[in-house]
């Protein structure tokens, strides 16, 4: 029999886990996109999942739209730890390893399929390179393939020459240049501002993109190239990942592999919706012509070449396991 001392100094030990297991941790979680984008309402999914299956002992509050700290500067939030997770354009990091950028290389996976395999393959090096800055890659989600966008109808790569075309990474700005338009980089908040102060007068982004920003108050053409389909990563600080107790991660993990898996549905369903809604708001919504097309494609290859000799072994050695796929 134990005294009744001992019982109740376990007791006491007991209250006192109780106490420290069940304290609620809080984590912001800085995004870029607006509410109603499809990577939010995934995001939000993600964290009511997390919060529910830890039965509130983890919460996550997102903070969209580039709220709480602006999208050029949430991935060194979370290396810092200023911010435990957040949610980045991958390719955005082009600048610091080509690497990044094996998503937005023109034509070099066009589809679901290809980009899911082109994921698979650069998986690794990209969590390795990621993991060097003590971040953790929790999923990704594709965006729709990406399109053309524009004031003017652009039916020969001439009518592209000088048009201010607006950015998202490193790699499109050589493409508008390679094609003979003047790149800018814009964040998608301030889309319809750029295009309304003559800022840019085209882009290249998904339907989904193009929908949320209302495309059809400043451009009527829209060209559907499906010339690549980038991604964004959801990733946590590897410090604050490791402090959470193993129940914790395993519920965040599962529900990141659950949020990638509806994030890739969602997004293919995004592809027909969105381009419907263009049309349905007065969009020429139209396939590019063969000229147009190889224009793109020529500017593509050199795009490509460039990369391959920058990203050297890396880049060489996701190119070839995506080729055995
Ligand atoms: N939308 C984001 C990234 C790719 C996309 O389709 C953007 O335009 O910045």
């Amino acid at each position: 029999m134990p005294s009744l001392k001992k019982l109740a100094l376990t007791a006491f030990a007991a209250s006192l886990l109780g106490a420290v297991s069940a304290q609620a941790e809080t984590w912001n979680m800085p995004t870029p996109y607006a509410e109603a984008d499809f990577h939010t309402i995934n995001v939000r999914k993600f964290a009511k999942d997390v919060e529910d299956a830890t039965g509130g002992e983890l919460k996550i509050v997102v903070h969209s739209a580039g709220s709480l700290v602006k999208h050029p500067e949430i991935k060194n939030a979370i290396r810092s730890n200023q911010v435990p997770i957040g949610e980045f354009f991958l390719s955005l990091l082009t600048n610091e390893n080509p690497v990044f950028g094996v998503d937005s290389l023109p034509f070099l996976a066009t589809d679901y399929d290809q980009a899911a395999k082109l994921w698979k393959a650069s998986r690794p090096v990209i969590e390795k390179l990621l993991a060097k800055q003590r971040i953790k890659v929790l999923y990704s989600v594709a965006w729709p393939p990406q399109g053309f966008y524009a004031k003017f109808d652009a039916t020969t790569p001439g009518d592209l020459k000088g048009l201010k075309m607006r950015a998202y990474n490193a790699l499109q700005q050589k493409l508008a240049r390679e094609l003979g338009m003047v790149p800018t980089q814009v964040e998608v908040p301030d889309i319809p501002q750029a295009f309304a102060t003559g800022q840019v007068a085209a882009m290249m982004t998904s339907p989904a993109t193009g929908a949320s920003s209302k495309a059809w108050d400043f451009v009527k053409y829209y060209y559907d190239v499906q010339a690549w389909l980038p991604k964004n990563v959801i990733a946590v600080n590897a410090k604050a990942f490791d402090a959470l107790s193993p129940k914790v991660q395993a519920a965040v993990l599962k529900a990141a592999s659950a949020a990638e898996v509806r994030g890739w549905e969602m997004s293919k369903t995004e592809t027909a919706t969105k381009t419907q809604i263009l049309k349905d708001n007065g969009m020429l919504v139209q396939k590019p012509s063969p000229a147009l097309k190889a224009a793109f494609q020529a500017a593509g290859k050199v795009i490509i070449a460039d990369w391959k000799k920058q990203g050297g072994a890396e880049a060489a050695a996701i190119l070839a396991a995506y080729d055995k796929m």
